[in-house]
């Protein structure tokens, strides 16, 4: 029994007669698993000719598209950990992310390549999809170079073994690397995985990415896991997007975030109804899914939507509803134990309110080189992924908030401090803070407080902080609007109540 996971994911499929069957679709083409085992190898030969080090980290700086899995596989087939991060990030994010992890690797998109220097932690061997890894191609065909006959076996991976790191931003907007093992992957492939009931015959969209965990599991794990097939849509995700490569690809199973969902439901209340007829499951996660937009979906497009709880820290999804329950976000997965607890640790007992504790083996092997916050997250026999939830006597969870002000825009979990970081030291402005205000659908955006110097025009100061909220920050991350404001309330202590800015709430 091969241990390593792209034996098990991709190899094994191959020699079990499904090698014809279709792995991947994306932007340009389409990819079956036998081609998809050929590129993997194709690109872990040219690793391994570039001498890249087989312990080491690679970054992975792209979009969703075959090249993307190819380059994550690969990094796998070599016993190499995988750090996939957007290509939305900013040259400084990547940066700190590549030192952070001492990456030995970058594998850059188009977009990452044209965007990031040399210099620094980022000096060190680069590939891509058009260089398709650090040696290029004798034939230069794009992520399908033939495996040298000197290409060594698949690594051996232990269950132990740290495969994946994901960065999650923290409170304080310095990003965490969350350390995967393979035993962790197993136990998503168990646990939440198991509840999709994927089979061959079926194809998964998801809109969340592969730089995020909710879209790893999604796109990568889940359907080779069954032998399915995954949609990988590049740019953003919007909409149009979404309805234009579900009419393209016809996917069974749609994975997205609310406003996804949202913005879905919304059309089909304006009379313009996308057609889901292809879909036979839908899947919500990233950020609290509001309950009139989740019985408002299955109504409108007769679908059921499955609602999930997840964490970077427990790898996917936790809790989950089975089908459309709105107003609940469902019990735990298979494998998962959950509890709510108080401060100090010690269960509380149901209809209490608390923070969810999860444990199981989907939980991380902790954080990369911080001990602190690892030692609060990561406690008590499992993690506190920082959501403070209700438990009903049926074992069903009732979502409140979340712990800390992080805001959770479209599922990526933003800290104030990082957009009000843009335009800190902007000329005229005093002080500025940030906070999440729901839009029509409940779903969470952010919104800037900007209190103007003496003497300057909050026209003036509203243009130049638009500005630089475009020069500074991803589009994800922009505020949706800007309210210039007298001054910004405070609590008794002095501190900045920033409730007080959420309960003003801009639409
Ligand atoms: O909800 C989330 O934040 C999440 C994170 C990682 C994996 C899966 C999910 C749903």
């Amino acid at each position: 029994m091969p241990t390593n996971l792209v034996e098990r994911l991709v190899g094994a499929r191959v020699t079990t007669g499904g090698g014809g069957a279709t792995a991947l679709v994306d932007a340009d083409g389409s990819i079956t698993y036998a081609e998809l085992y050929r590129a993997v190898r194709g690109y872990a030969a040219r690793l391994d000719r570039a001498g890249v080090p087989a312990g080491a980290c690679g970054l992975v700086v792209a979009d969703d598209a075959i090249a993307t899995v190819v380059a994550v596989l690969a990094l796998w087939w070599r016993g190499m950990v995988a750090v996939p991060v957007s290509s939305m990030l900013t040259p400084a994010e990547v940066s700190f992310i590549a030192g952070d992890c001492a990456a030995g690797y970058l594998h850059l998109d188009d977009r990452a390549a044209r965007a990031l220097p040399a210099a620094g932690p980022l000096d060190v061997p680069r590939g891509g999809p058009d260089r398709a890894g650090p040696a290029p191609d004798e034939d230069g065909t794009p992520g399908d170079g033939t495996p040298g006959e000197d290409l060594a076996p698949a690594a051996p991976q232990a269950p132990a073994d740290v495969v994946l790191i994901q960065y999650t931003s923290g409170s304080t907007g310095v990003p965490k690397g969350v350390r995967h093992t393979v035993a962790g992957i197993d136990a998503v492939l168990a646990g939440f995985a198991r509840l999709l009931d994927l089979t061959p015959a079926d194809r998964v969209f998801s809109t969340a990415k592969l730089s995020f965990g909710y879209g790893f599991g999604n796109s990568l794990l889940f359907p080779l896991a069954a032998g399915a097939s995954a949609v990988l849509r590049p740019g953003p995700p919007d909409v149009y997007g979404v309805v234009a490569t579900v009419a393209r690809h016809r996917p069974t199973v749609l994975c997205a975030v609310p406003r996804i969902y949202a913005a879905l439901l919304d059309r089909a209340r304006h009379g313009d109804p996308p057609d889901l007829g292809s879909v036979r499951l839908a899947v919500s996660a990233g950020e609290h899914l509001p309950g009139p937009v989740c019985a408002g979906f299955t109504e409108s497009f007769g679908v059921p939507l499955c609602n999930g709880l997840g964490a970077t820290e427990v790898l996917h999804i936790v809790v989950a509803t089975r089908g459309t329950e709105p107003d609940s976000t469902g019990t735990a997965v298979p494998g998962v134990t959950l509890t709510v607890r108080d401060d100090e640790g010690r269960v509380l007992p149901d209809g209490a309110e608390g923070r969810l504790h999860v444990a199981g083996g989907c939980v991380a092997a902790g954080y990369l080189d911080r001990p602190e916050a690892q030692a609060r997250t990561f406690a008590d026999g499992g993690a506190y992924p920082g959501d403070i939830v209700r438990r009903r006597p049926d074992g069903a969870i009732e979502y409140v908030c979340r712990r800390d002000d992080l805001l959770n825009i479209g599922g990526y979990k933003v800290a104030p401090v990082e957009i009000e970081n843009a335009v800190r030291g902007l000329a005229g402005l005093a002080q500025c803070a940030v906070v999440g205000s729901r839009d029509h659908s409940g779903l969470e955006q952010a919104v800037a407080y900007l209190v103007p110097a003496d003497g300057t025009e909050s026209a003036a100061l509203r243009r130049a902080a638009w500005k630089a909220f475009r020069a500074g920050l991803p589009p994800f991350k922009r505020p949706v609007a800007v309210e210039v404001v007298d001054r910004l309330p405070v609590t008794s202590t002095g501190k900045l109540a920033r409730f007080k800015l959420r309960a003003a709430g801009v639409e």
